[in-house]
C-alpha cells in the first residue's frame, strides 16, 4: 500500500469545497458540516423518524445488524423473513427515498451533491439508492466493503480473468491482493452520508480506511482485524461524501441512542442502479419532479443507453410509447 501515510489521518470538516475536492482525492471521504440546519434538518429528521415507524407498524420495516441474525437459509439463498424484528435483526432500513418525502428527493439534486459527486463522476451521474439506515442500540458493525465491488479490476492482455457477471461481494485473491503494477480502477460511484443526528463512536458512526480508495484493493470480508478502522465522527446536518473505493461500512452501535444516516449513492450512467428508480418512482410525483431530478433518477438516455426504441429522445417517458409486435398491411385482414 503506497498511502500508509495517510491511514492515520482523517480530513477535518470543511465547508470549502475546494477543499473538500482535495480530501475526497487523497483520503477518499469528505465533511462538509451544516449542509441541513434548523427547519431543513428537523423537518428531514421528522420524515425519516415517522416514516420508520410507519414501515414497521405496517409490517414493511427491513432489519439488519442483528448479532444472532439467520439470514441465509443454505448456501446463498435468502431467508424470507431474514431482515426482521423478529429475525432479530435491529439497524432499520429504509429504502427507495425517492418516494417517500420531498426532503429526500431534495437530496438527490442539492447543489453539493453536484459540486462533490460530480468531483467524482464527472457531470452526469444517475442515483443507483435512496436508503436511510437508523442504527440501534446492539446493532453490530457492518463489515469493511466498497460501493463498487462489482468493478472487474485491470489485467495484463492475454491473461485469464474473473467473468463479470461472477465478480462476488466476497473478493477473491486478485481483488484483495491486486497487482498494483497495472493501474487501479477509477471511482464509479459516489455516495452522501446525510447525518441526521451527530454520529458517534458510540451510535454507529460510519468506519472508514482513509486512502483505501488508492489502493486497488478490496477488504478481506473473513478478517479485517489488521485494518487501520477509524470513525467518521460529526455533527449533525453534516454531509460526508466518499468514493465508491473506499472502504467503509456502517459501525457498532454500542450505545443506548440511534443514530441517523441518509445515503444517497450515486453511479456513473452506463452502469447499473441498485434500485431501479425508473419503474420504483411513484407515478403520482412525476409531474412535480425536476428535469433534474427526472435526469438523475434515470430518465435521462445516456449515449443511447437506457432509451426506449429511437435514441434521439433525451429522456424516456414514465409511461412510454411501446411499439409491439406489427405486421405489414398485406397480412391483416
Ligand atoms: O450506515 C452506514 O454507516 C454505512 C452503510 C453502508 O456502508 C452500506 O449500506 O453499504
Amino acid at each position: 500500500m503506497d498511502n500508509n501515510s495517510l491511514l492515520d489521518t482523517s480530513p477535518k470538516p470543511t465547508r470549502d469545497l475546494e477543499l473538500a475536492k482535495k480530501d475526497l482525492d487523497k483520503f477518499g471521504f469528505c465533511f462538509i458540516p451544516n449542509v441541513l440546519i434548523e427547519k431543513d434538518l428537523e423537518q428531514a429528521k421528522k420524515r425519516l423518524v415517522d416514516q420508520a415507524e410507519a414501515e414497521e407498524e405496517q409490517g414493511v420495516s427491513f432489519r439488519d445488524g442483528g448479532v444472532n441474525q439467520n439470514i441465509y437459509l443454505s448456501g446463498n439463498k435468502v431467508n424470507k423473513g431474514a431482515f426482521t424484528l423478529s429475525n432479530g435483526g435491529i439497524n432499520q432500513r429504509l429504502w427507495m427515498l425517492a418516494n417517500k418525502g420531498q426532503c429526500f428527493r431534495d437530496m438527490v439534486v442539492h447543489p453539493y451533491v453536484d459540486e462533490l459527486v460530480g468531483h467524482i463522476l464527472g457531470k452526469d451521474f444517475i442515483l443507483s439508492t435512496h436508503s436511510a439506515n437508523i442504527t440501534k442500540p446492539g446493532g453490530v458493525r457492518m463489515g469493511l466493503h466498497t460501493d463498487q465491488w462489482w468493478m472487474p479490476q485491470p489485467i495484463k492482455p492475454g491473461d485469464d480473468f474473473i467473468r463479470a457477471s461472477e465478480i462476488s461481494r466476497k473478493a477473491s485473491d486478485s481483488f484483495l491482493k491486486p497487482d498494483t503494477d497495472l493501474g487501479i480502477s477509477p471511482p464509479v460511484v459516489a455516495n452522501c452520508m446525510w447525518m441526521l443526528s451527530d454520529f458517534t463512536e458510540t451510535n454507529g458512526a460510519t468506519e472508514v480506511v482513509p486512502g483505501s480508495h488508492l489502493t486497488g484493493a478490496h477488504p478481506n470480508q473473513e478478517d479485517q482485524s489488521i485494518y487501520p478502522v477509524k470513525q467518521a465522527v460529526s455533527k449533525e446536518g453534516t454531509l460526508m461524501v466518499l468514493d465508491g473505493r473506499l472502504w467503509h461500512g456502517t459501525g457498532a452501535n454500542t450505545g443506548n441512542t440511534d443514530r441517523l444516516g441518509v445515503l444517497t449513492t450515486f453511479c456513473a450512467p452506463q452502469f447499473r442502479q441498485q434500485e431501479n428508480q425508473t419503474i420504483g418512482l411513484d407515478r403520482k410525483l412525476w409531474d412535480s419532479c425536476s428535469n433534474k431530478l427526472r435526469s438523475r433518477l434515470g430518465f435521462k438516455v445516456w449515449n443511447a443507453y437506457g432509451r426506449i426504441e429511437s435514441s434521439v429522445e433525451e429522456m424516456i417517458e414514465p409511461e412510454p410509447k411501446r411499439i409491439g409486435e406489427l405486421f405489414p398491411k398485406k397480412l391483416k385482414h
